[in-house]
């Protein structure tokens, strides 16, 4: 059964330059884009179901390629420690940091992390997002990690957005294993990792390399457990200082590289290289108020391919509207918009592996859009939060 969407213009995110078609049409046919182009070009047939979408612009539906949606407690109190001077460095070795939302996730059950997490990944949904991806490492030990990726899995299940589950085990030393950073790593590619893919837990597997998170040398020995477990990886990496872990991701052709302020040039032709996507987190980047920029001309000059999401967390960004973040990316980082919205649409869906299927409004691909009652592209990434009026559509049916 065809249904037929019209009165619209396109943003398709195809080809780069928001790949525009004035007065567009988009047929789709069950879950799938059957059929977009202009609608003067519309192929003559029945179309049994019509909708006007009253001369909207619509964008693929929004993909945020990084967050931590899953965790217990939150941490505002730092938040006002760090306003009086603390720095994030010296909140994590005094046990507070990540530490502290490992503690209270673990003493949340699944059912109370699930109806918390619910809430922010409804409210990241409200501005348009269609696919997320989450990741664990708030648990840090096998029997919490697991009730993580179950609370990850239970999302996608019973809510009407497409979810992506990570593994980041690798994310911070937990305390059963203080000075013990090597034996942890150990755990986790014998133990955690092997148990946690056989039980269909796992999409990807992530780490933390950073000067207070793990070395080159131990997210490798995770990168190879993945390999040899046949997931694709994705890293932290260069948000505090360089360590070339970006280069690192590249070479075990990593998904992405996550944050990237302090990466190099030459961090950027390895990745350019191998097709990793640059993840920009520009919410991080506001909250810590950051001053070091990622490298975006070095970015541009290679062909670096972008992306744009919240890394909505505790911690570092409590960001609950990706559109903010698009303002955040220009504003702060310098994207454009047009860079920006491609951030959120077919280059975080390549950061997810999924640019084949989502992405961008083209036929065969999944029936995931945003009509958005807006005046040009640009305003997606021009208000700061707030709500625009749209409909979502997500597999071909309206959501919202
Ligand atoms: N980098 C981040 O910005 C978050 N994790 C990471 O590896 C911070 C997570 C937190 O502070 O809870
Ligand atoms: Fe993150």
């Amino acid at each position: 059964m065809k249904t037929l969407w019209q009165n619209c213009h396109a943003a398709t995110m195809a080809r780069g330059v928001y790949s525009i078609i004035e007065d567009a049409a988009i047929v789709t046919q069950g879950e799938h884009i059957h059929w977009i182009g202009p609608r003067a070009e519309l192929p003559a047939g029945d179309y049994p179901t019509v909708n006007d979408l009253n001369g909207a612009w619509v964008t693929p539906g929004l993909i945020d390629c990084h967050t931590h949606t899953v965790f217990g407690g939150n941490r505002s109190g730092e938040f006002e420690q760090r306003l009086q001077g603390v720095s994030y460095a010296e909140i994590a070795a005094a046990g507070g940091g990540i530490a502290s939302t490992v503690r209270a996730t673990r003493a949340a059950s699944e059912d109370e992390l699930f109806a918390s997490a619910a809430k922010r990944l409804k409210s990241l949904m409200r501005d348009g997002v269609t696919t997320v991806e989450i990741k664990s490492g708030y648990g840090l030990d096998l029997a919490s990690e697991r009730k993580m990726l179950r609370v990850i899995r239970r999302l996608g299940a019973e809510l009407p957005v497409s979810v992506r589950s990570t593994c980041l085990a690798a994310h911070a030393l937990p305390p059963e294993y203080q000075d013990r950073a090597d034996d942890y790593i150990e755990h986790i590619c014998a133990e955690m990792l092997p148990a946690l893919a056989a039980e269909g837990l796992v999409d990807a597997v992530d780490a933390f390399c950073e000067y207070l998170a793990f070395s080159p040398e131990q997210v490798e020995r995770v990168f190879l457990t993945a390999q040899r477990l046949g997931l694709p990886v994705k890293l932290h990496a260069e948000q505090l200082s360089s360590l070339n872990g970006s280069s690192l991701a590249a070479r075990y052709q990593a998904l992405s590289a996550d944050h990237l302020e302090f990466m190099t040039e030459d961090d950027a032709k390895a990745m350019a290289a191998s097709g990793t996507v640059a993840v920009l987190l520009p919410g991080a980047f506001y909250f810590l108020r950051e001053t070091q920029l990622p490298p975006m001309d070095a970015l541009r000059k290679h062909g670096v391919k972008i992306a744009v999401a919240s890394d909505l967390n505790p911690g570092t960004s409590p960001a609950l509207s990706l559109r903010l973040m698009l303002n955040m990316a220009c504003t702060c980082l310098r994207l454009t918009p047009e860079e920006a919205l491609a951030g959120a649409t077919i280059h975080a869906a390549q950061a997810l592996g999924m640019a084949s299927t989502h992405g961008s409004l083209e036929a065969g691909k999944v029936a995931d859009f945003v009509a958005w009652h807006i005046e040009r592209p640009a305003d997606l990434a021009y208000w700061l939060g707030g709500d625009l009026e749209k409909r979502v559509v997500r597999h071909g049916v309206e959501i919202d």
